[in-house]
């Protein structure tokens, strides 16, 4: 072998050492030394290509699963005046939203929708206006899971109470608080609340 072809065949070498290649920084010389080598390179370059693809989607369903793992909520209910009672149950529109991380809980009808499979917890607690009973269910879908109560009595009208519970979820499961027909209890902001939260998935 004469030195000019040492010479290519190191200067080739060189070229396909580079790091940063793509179609455009394949030189001409490189094609003229082996076109195997440009096929090579070119084929380096979609690898990359895609590998950095790969990354950033990576990425992306990293973020979506960490705000998929935050749903958390609290809220309260505006204003502050005794709600029923009335002929009929009806669902307590918890409007005042003091954290709602995953926006699983809806202000303007009260009920929290599981949005992924997984075990939750929820709590509620009231204050009792004392002109009438208090009967609130913590309802799954149409199921009663727990229940607090309060007798009337309007000269002992500071009760308050709550209840919670652990609940496993399918993806679309409906929680809510209920208030019993015929029963009243005292809306505001701080006393009456429902919260919840996604403990871990399953
Ligand atoms: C290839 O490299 C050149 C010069 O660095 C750059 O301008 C061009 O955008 C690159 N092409 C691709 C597809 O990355
Ligand atoms: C809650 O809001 C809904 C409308 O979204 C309404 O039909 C219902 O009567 C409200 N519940 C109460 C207890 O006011
Ligand atoms: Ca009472």
């Amino acid at each position: 072998m004469n030195f000019t072809i040492w010479m290519l065949v190191l200067f080739c070498g060189l070229t396909l050492a580079q790091n940063d290649v793509n179609e455009t920084e394949i030189s001409g010389e490189t094609k003229l030394c082996f076109p195997e080598m440009s096929l090579l390179l070119l084929e380096l370059g979609a690898v990359k290509a895609k590998l950095e693809a790969v990354e950033i989607k990576l990425e992306e369903t990293e973020s979506q699963v960490l705000v998929l793992n935050k749903i958390v909520f609290s809220a309260g209910i505006l204003g502050n005046a005794a709600i029923g009672p009335f002929t009929t149950s009806k669902t307590l529109n918890y409007t005042r939203v003091i954290t709602n991380l995953g926006n699983a809980y809806n202000q303007h009808t009260g009920i929290f929708v599981a949005p992924v499979r997984g075990m939750y917890y929820f709590s509620f607690f009231y204050h009792a206006g004392g002109g009438h009973p208090v009967v609130l269910f913590l309802m799954k879908n149409n199921q009663v899971v727990v229940e607090c109560t309060d007798h009337q009595t309007s000269h002992d009208a500071a009760d308050n109470g709550g209840n919670a519970a652990f609940l496993e979820l399918q993806q679309g499961d409906q929680v809510y608080v209920q208030l019993e027909a015929n029963c009243e209890v005292w809306g505001d902001s701080y006393t009456t609340t429902f919260s919840g939260f996604l403990l871990h998935k399953v």
